[in-house]
């Protein structure tokens, strides 16, 4: 239809978490990174390279506002490989509104990505949380490809 309604929204569009500022933010060791480690721009988990993406050294957690604009959250977690193979690994959850909505389980150093999409439509409130298992050693999390579908 070439004279179709010009206030018709975009279907699927995708917004990268990094483009949002967060509410809050509390790092356990260096700073926020987005779409950069403290090593270098982008990530690499387990031998692939990503370009998006945000930085959260453990203990992390960083607090966006969604304010119900969103239907899905999605992106991929693991450690950098910058830092090699060594700690204890890493635990990344997704928190909707106070509840968890996603947890990775321990994701070791720099052999593991784990992909995940989860719904937010209605959620207020996200926050990832990077926790560091028992130490922060090498604890180097990367949210790759972290995304918002719009409504
Ligand atoms: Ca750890």
């Amino acid at each position: 239809m070439p004279n179709s309604s010009p206030s018709k929204p975009e279907a699927n569009q995708w917004v990268w978490l990094g483009t949002i500022k967060p509410e809050k933010v509390s790092v356990g060791w260096g700073q926020y990174g987005v779409d950069k480690s403290w090593y270098a721009s982008g990530f690499t988990i387990a031998g692939k390279h990503y370009k998006k993406g945000v930085f959260t050294h453990s203990q992390a957690t960083v607090t966006y506002k969604l304010n119900d604009l969103y239907k899905t959250f999605e992106a991929c977690v693991g450690l950098d490989d910058g830092d090699g193979n060594c700690g204890d690994g890493a635990i990344f959850k997704v928190i909707l509104d106070k509840k968890e909505a996603y947890n990775s389980k321990v994701v070791l150093s720099a052999n593991a990505i784990k992909c995940f999409s989860i719904p937010v439509a209605g959620k207020q409130t996200l926050e990832l949380v990077a926790d560091k298992n028992r130490d922060n050693k090498c604890d180097d999390a990367v949210w790759a490809n972290a995304r918002l579908l719009k409504k």
